[in-house]
């Protein structure tokens, strides 16, 4: 295996294909793979860079598993053996003991997927292994089977009568637009990147015509579209449109989606759950393929994401 096959996709391609394979096993409230819900057991290892670990984060935050659920959260640049522990004292995780992610899926003794060392992925604090990476399935996990320790008032994100809907548009957005700035950005070919970036504005426009009469994606409440789509959003200007080249216009030249992205930052508090500066590190001083120097942007100005959105009317 090369170097690059063993990174999750996050290199050039002449048509960019991500590695979408993941360890599928479950944390379930009967445990029937084995790993049952337990307040204290597991450890949600992220990094704050990475807009798949920040559809974990997010809701976490939102059910307030917070005390139940703790986080690992890996430094934002790393090499080949992909996220290590950085930002803690001596650089070990103070939970799991390790200094790298890779020492928790090493310790699976079937191995693990070929699109690697990935975050968000779900550690076993007893075993020390890892127990998922499979972030589509971990989301919707932490809905229906924590529910016993969710706090009271938590928003139900994926509301039974709202499912097939919320699944069709938060599919468009994993492909076009979650996905489709990767698509861009790896791109090995004029053609390529030509086709991610006409499909990203085509689905960019839907998008901002969508909520132009809507406050959420989906229904009239907050749902697991919303958190499928957001942390693409807060990436856009300060990554994607310079590194990945999704560059037509930036979020905040979107009206409508510039205001939703604010709505959410403040009202439900997703502003508490980003750090730009890890975001650019990342992005910009990882991807040394696309960004050889390393240099990472001074901007963009973020300030604006507290200016209020005004977009309650549309609740
Ligand atoms: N692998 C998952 C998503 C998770 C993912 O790709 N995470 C990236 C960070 S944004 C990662 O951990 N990459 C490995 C690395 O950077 O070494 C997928 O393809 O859908």
């Amino acid at each position: 295996m090369t170097e690059q096959e063993t990174r999750s996709g996050s290199y050039v391609q002449d048509s960019y294909e991500r590695k979408a394979r993941y360890i599928e096993t479950r944390i379930t409230r009967d445990g029937h793979d084995g790993y049952g819900v337990e307040p204290g057991r597991y450890r949600l290892a992220v990094s704050r860079a990475c807009p798949w670990a920040h559809r974990t984060i997010l809701t976490r935050k939102l059910l307030g598993l917070e005390d139940v659920l703790s986080m690992a959260v890996a430094g934002p640049v790393h090499d080949e053996d992909s996220w290590t522990f950085d930002l803690d004292p001596g650089g070990v995780d103070p939970v799991l003991g390790i200094p790298k992610l890779k020492d928790a899926y090493d310790k699976r003794p079937d191995g693990y997927p070929e699109s690697g060392i990935t975050v968000p992925a779900v550690v076993d604090t007893q075993s020390g292994m890892v127990v998922t990476n499979d972030f589509h399935q971990i989301v919707k996990d932490l809905v229906t089977e924590w529910t016993d320790h969710q706090r009271p008032d938590a928003p139900d994100l994926w509301p039974e009568h709202l499912r097939d809907e919320i699944e069709k548009v938060s599919e468009l957005v994993y492909h076009d637009v979650n996905n489709g700035v990767y698509k861009c950005g790896f791109a090995g070919r004029q053609e390529s990147y030509e086709r991610a970036y006409d499909a990203l504005w085509a689905r960019m426009d839907w998008l901002e015509e969508r909520l132009s009469t809507q406050r959420y994606l989906v229904g009239d409440q907050l749902t697991l579209a919303d958190v499928r789509l957001w942390p693409t959003l807060v990436r856009f200007d300060a990554a994607y449109h310079g590194h990945f080249k999704c560059n037509r216009q930036k979020l905040t030249e979107m009206p409508v989606l510039w205001a939703y992205a604010r709505d959410l930052w403040q009202t439900w508090d997703f502003g508490s759950t980003v750090n730009f500066e890890h975001i650019k590190a990342h992005y910009y001083a990882t991807h040394l393929d696309i960004n050889p120097t390393g240099v990472v942007p001074k901007g963009p100005d973020t300030s604006g994401w507290d200016v209020p959105a005004g977009r309650e009317a549309l609740s």
